[in-house]
């Protein structure tokens, strides 16, 4: 069940770097590098941004094919309508056509391609835009496979202030043309790694590679190999992004995934009421559809599933699962760290209404600024137009009642 991996501007190439560092790709510590590389050892990845300055410095990489690295001329200015309508540059045009050239050769060089995970961010002009762009194209040409997309959340303020309609256009497209999509929330991150550097001092603001250090570990803790899907004989068919759509993404109107990863500083049965409560809020407004929790230790799986056992009431609970989902949380084991890590680990997956906070937030900020006709000449400039913001209104709008419908019906 291979996957290709394709990174998409400056957040997508950074956190897919990082990604194949917490899979231990780069140090060499991965178990099962098949399921990432090829038998010429080379990455099944393609790395594209339309400014060269991100991408050049892969091409030192021996892991990765030279011609996977596609850029084009210059970025996208924080714009989803120069990302998606692109720029009037013959040399500007074909970056599409061979980003869909590299997809399709990896693809064919795989011996059971099942799909694509994308790696980019929701506000970027390439990442947001050309990632649009991207996906509708990409299920066009691959209707029967999945495609998953891991997309970077900006900070809830002080980005740019195109990011409330770059993350809602990008989303509406995302959600019409992906299976699931993979929230990573720029603030959470942030949060979650101060924590793990016990800097909780309020103000406190880390580098970026600890956020995506964050955020990696976070991916891994649901894309690595688990003992649980181990094929017979003890052998990984790579299959935990397609498991993870399966089980969080089965309803196509639900269909966010959002994600904690956490370090084990305590035994498992307290570490597993702590992150289960993380994503329901006081009031217990928010349901959950579905979630996969995933722990991992050196020899740890008979723990692991010991204290499920014993508090697996409690989990249910804390997350307040929908009523009509008889089996609303699946348990993966390993019997092994993350690659270069020796601290056991709880990571949970779930598709949550707790996602709807960020919707709503984005939504009533993009329609203000529409309504104010806040910096649209942006958006005509690059061929954009009234009905792109209108289906996108529509589209997150959707989404955010589609939660509410979900945790209401029985
Ligand atoms: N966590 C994290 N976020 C990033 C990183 N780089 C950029 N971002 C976020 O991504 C958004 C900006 O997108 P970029 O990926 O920089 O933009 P791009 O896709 O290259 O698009 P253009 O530069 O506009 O052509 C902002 O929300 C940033 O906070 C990164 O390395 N890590
Ligand atoms: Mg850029």
């Amino acid at each position: 069940m291979c996957s290709v991996f394709l990174q998409i501007g400056q957040g997508g190439n950074q956190i897919g770097q990082s990604f194949f560092d917490a899979v231990g790709i780069n140090a060499g510590t991965n178990k099962c590098s098949c399921i990432y590389q090829h038998h010429d050892q080379k990455l099944r990845s393609i790395n594209v941004d339309s400014e060269w300055k991100t991408v050049n410095a892969l091409k030192k990489n021996q892991l990765i094919r030279a011609n996977n690295i596609i850029h084009g001329l210059c970025g996208r200015g924080n714009n989803w309508a120069m990302g998606y309508y692109g720029l009037n540059d013959p040399q500007e045009k074909d970056i599409l056509q061979k980003t869909l050239q590299s997809v399709r050769k990896e693809s064919e060089r795989c011996d059971n391609f099942t799909g694509i995970i994308l790696f980019h961010s929701l506000t970027g002009g390439t990442g947001a835009g050309f990632g649009s762009l991207v996906v509708e194209h990409l299920r066009e040409a691959y209707p029967t496979s999945y495609i998953l997309s891991c997309a970077i959340a900006p900070f809830a303020s002080g980005e740019s202030p195109l990011q409330h309609y770059n993350s809602m256009l990008s989303l509406s497209w995302l959600h019409r043309f992906a299976d699931g999509i993979v929230m990573l929330p720029n603030d959470a991150f942030h949060q979650t790694s101060l924590q793990e550097n016990g800097k909780i001092t309020n103000g406190t603001k880390l580098p970026v590679w600890d956020i995506n250090h964050s955020m990696s570990q976070a991916l891994a803790g649901v894309l690595y190999l688990t003992d649980s899907l181990l094929f017979e004989r003890g052998y990984s068919l790579g299959s935990e992004p397609w498991y993870l759509l399966k089980t969080l993404c089965s309803r196509p109107d639900t269909k966010i995934i959002s994600l904690t990863h956490k370090r084990l500083r305590h035994s498992w049965e307290q570490s597993l009421t702590s992150v289960t409560r993380l994503f329901s809020a006081a009031d217990k407004k928010f349901k959950s559809v579905s979630n996969i929790l995933v722990g991992r230790g050196e020899n740890q799986s008979y723990d692991f599933i010991r204290a499920i056992q014993k508090r697996q009431q409690q989990i249910e609970n804390n997350l307040n699962c929908v009523s009509w989902n008889p089996c609303p949380v699946d348990y993966w084991s390993a019997d092994h760290c993350l690659p270069g890590e020796k601290v056991s680990s709880l990571t949970l997956a779930s598709n949550t209404g707790y996602v709807t906070d960020f919707l709503e937030r984005t939504l009533y900020k993009a329609k203000r600024m529409h309504e104010n006709k806040a910096y649209l000449h942006w958006y005509w400039k690059h061929g954009a137009s009234q009905n792109d913001f209108e289906n996108a209104f529509e589209t997150v709008q959707r989404i955010i009642d589609n939660y509410e419908a979900v945790a209401t019906s029985s």
